[in-house]
């Protein structure tokens, strides 16, 4: 469903620079990658030449959005007002105009293909002066082609002869927010929602500010509420402030959406069930949705999550997800707008639970009507720090499908480690899922892409400055799932660090291995869920007695005296049957699955030998040391950066990752402790000892005890 439809240019067109004064003043990290400091002389007055006057023919909110963009990022880049014109009259005009205007004609642009998010940039003649052109179809196209314009200028590329053609490869681009209405975010870690529901309808200038970032990096839809919905939030009051953030986002091309309590029906209707065959139950959702539609004409749609960790759902009638996810379609149907209904279901009952979602939602492939969209996350378990990609992935040709990723990092870390995720959601997306096709990948399987926000009151918005990087990774990357994680990496670092060589030099490799480092110190060789059950932060092997099979680290390392790991092959679960067989066929053997998947498809003994010519057990403790190491040399790099960086986000990710080591060690000294205590292996030589005993980091609790 993607058309390769791409315009990006290697990182080698970058301009070179020249030598920089270390930055002073103090940084809150609030403009997030949108700072818009001015360029160094003399490419400023370079720049300059292409910004002589600033000409839109364009009507709408969202024209007038980039007009107000292009002011304020050129002033501040360019360190002048630019002048705004009716019309082109001088060499060096930045031209915004809509396909269509007549100034255009004599150029014949063909646009058509560019679809209403589209824009075109290229050096033109117009009126006989040479102009930037920004085209597109729509207000949207030109939004999201100065936002490209003013990221040339911030990463230096030039603009000369300049020709970008882009659209963005997949319709819908959405930050789901678990926010809830007294403002806590589940697995939030930046502070409370942005969404002051108790003052909306009242506004507030970070709403504009939170589309505008979002806007500029192509995020087309926003969930203001958490999955774990309330019912709350569609009742008229709740509305209206929906409609308020929906007013304020309208411009900046970002829909509201919102996530429906599945038994709403019942909770706010007094109706007696929720049963989605219930002609009562049908009527009231469409007259919801008419509702709200009254109020917010170009609303989203809604996300569910049903029969799913207590939610309610159609299960409980006897219904399938297609009868419950098709009964809201069809009341959002008359007005356009879709139903994002999640595949994230899992019980005890299965023997494995990875094995559930593809099961349940298979067999349902060609029954969801044409705007239900099933959405998928990364893997068939939950957001861990690896996983293979999800079995449903290219599995289900008759169901649009959305690949659903976690932004927030509540099992790598939260705000406090840095773990850059576009090198994971990269590897996702390209997984060869060989269905349809032999070179079918995930990205070929969806239509949409949605990301579990991490946004939040914190004046940094994410928790962290390098969290910021996630969230545009996630933008970037649903707009163009072919990017590679490398120039997103570069692109951010020098939007948000500068683009002095030596920060760029050490600030993307930081970036490119610092997901590898988590899984090193957390899961490593494929293994999974070794945290703390509840608040999924530090690490639990030795759990393995919940009630609930799956609640229970040990239900995923499955470590014994013989080995470790979950076999999932014919011999085991048989989850690879899940997959296409060539992939199931890589995945069954031990010699072929690659070390990344080893733990979570085979329990392997601890005294074989595996490619690297060490022994599992070796391997394993091997690993956990390389990701405090990789820890280590991040902290180092930063600390070289010292005087390169603005001193109050230098003090604070130098503060982070101090903590990242400290806890990268009590990971890996717990982790190796708990595998010795169950395997009775020697700690190969090197390694480094446990510095405590097992009971020390068994009795350690989260979050009073982290200052261990
Ligand atoms: C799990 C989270 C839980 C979410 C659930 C979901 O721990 O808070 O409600 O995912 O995705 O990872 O619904």
């Amino acid at each position: 469903m993607i058309e390769s439809f791409r315009q990006w240019k290697t990182t080698t067109g970058f301009a070179l620079l020249i030598a920089i004064a270390a930055p002073a003043h103090a940084d809150d990290g609030y403009r997030l990658w949108l700072r818009y400091d001015p360029v160094e002389a003399p490419l400023r007055q370079d720049y300059a030449r292409h910004a002589a006057e600033l000409v839109v023919q364009a009507p709408g909110a969202s024209a007038a959005a980039a007009k107000s963009e292009l002011e304020r990022g050129l002033s501040g880049l360019l360190k002048m007002r630019v002048d705004v014109r009716a019309q082109v009259d001088r060499d060096g005009a930045i031209l915004i105009a809509l396909a269509k205007a007549p100034e255009l004609r004599p150029l014949h642009l063909a646009t058509r293909d560019l679809g209403s998010e589209g824009f075109i940039i290229r050096t033109a003649r117009v009126h006989g002066h040479r102009v930037t052109l920004i085209a597109a179809n729509s207000g949207r196209g030109l939004l999201y082609g100065s936002f490209a314009l003013l990221r040339r200028i911030q990463t230096r590329q030039s603009l000369d002869r300049i020709s970008v053609r882009d659209r963005p490869a997949l319709s819908l681009r959405l930050l789901d927010h678990w926010d809830n209405a007294d403002r806590s975010v589940e697995r939030g870690y930046a502070g409370k929602s942005l969404w002051n529901w108790q003052s909306l309808p009242l506004s507030d200038p970070r709403y504009t500010d939170y589309a505008r970032a979002n806007a500029s990096v192509g995020i087309n839809g926003a969930v203001l509420n958490n999955v774990n919905a309330k019912a709350v939030f569609l009742t008229p009051a709740y509305l209206t402030k929906a409609k308020a953030l929906a007013d304020v986002f309208r411009p900046w091309g970002v829909r509201v959406y919102l996530s429906a309590r599945f038994s709403a029906p019942i909770e706010l209707g007094a109706l007696k069930t929720a049963d989605p065959l219930d002609s009562a139950v049908r009527a009231w959702w469409r007259a919801k949705a008419d509702e709200i539609y009254r109020l917010i004409p170009d609303f989203g749609g809604f996300l569910v999550k049903a029969n799913s960790e207590g939610q309610p759902g159609p299960g409980e009638y006897g219904r399938t997800h297609a009868d419950g996810a098709n009964m809201l379609a069809a009341a959002l149907r008359p007005h356009g707008g879709v139903v994002l209904w999640r595949a994230f279901v899992y019980s005890s009952a299965d023997v494995d639970r990875a094995k559930q979602a593809y099961d349940e939602f298979k067999p349902l492939d060609g029954k969801f009507a044409s705007n239900v969209i099933v959405q998928v996350k990364n893997g068939p378990v939950d957001f861990q720090p690896r996983e293979p990609f999800h079995p449903l992935f290219g599995a289900v040709p008759h169901t649009n499908v959305a690949l659903e990723v976690q932004v927030t990092k509540e099992y790598l870390g939260f705000n406090t480690h840095l773990a850059y995720l576009g090198t994971m959601w990269e590897e996702v997306l390209r997984s060869r899922t060989w269905r349809p096709r032999p070179s079918a990948t995930v990205a070929d399987s969806i239509s949409a892409m949605a990301g579990v926000a991490n946004t939040g009151t914190d004046r940094n918005w994410s928790g962290s400055h390098f969290d910021q990087a996630n969230w545009f990774a996630f933008g970037r990357l649903a707009w163009n799932p072919e990017l590679p994680a490398q120039s997103i990496a570069e692109e951010w670092t020098r939007m948000t660090w500068g683009n002095d060589p030596a920060v760029v030099r050490r600030v993307v490799p930081m970036m490119m291995g610092s997901r590898q480092a988590v899984v090193d110190y957390m899961t490593p060789l494929g293994l999974a869920h070794l945290m703390g059950t509840d608040h999924h932060y530090g690490p639990a092997p030795w759990v393995s007695d919940l009630q609930r099979p799956e609640w229970n680290p040990a239900y995923y390392h499955r470590a014994d005296a013989a080995g470790i790991g979950f076999d999932r092959t014919a011999k085991g679960s048989n989850a690879v049957a899940q997959y296409a067989p060539e992939v199931a066929r890589r995945f069954s053997d031990p010699r072929t699955v690659g070390d990344d998947y080893l733990l979570w498809f085979h329990h392997v003994p601890w005294d074989r030998r595996l490619d690297t010519g060490r022994t599992l057990w070796d391997e394993l403790v091997r690993r956990y040391d390389s990701g405090v190491e990789r820890v280590r040399h991040m902290r180092r790099d930063w600390g070289s950066l010292k005087g390169h960086v603005d001193p109050q986000r230098f003090d604070e990710v130098a503060t982070s990752l101090a903590i990242q080591e400290r806890e990268a060690k009590w990971w890996r000294d717990a982790c190796i402790a708990y595998f010795q205590s169950v395997s009775h292996r020697p700690l190969p030589p090197g390694a480094a000892p446990p510095q405590h005993p097992l009971p020390y980091y068994q009795a350690l609790r989260f979050p009073d005890a982290r200052g261990h």
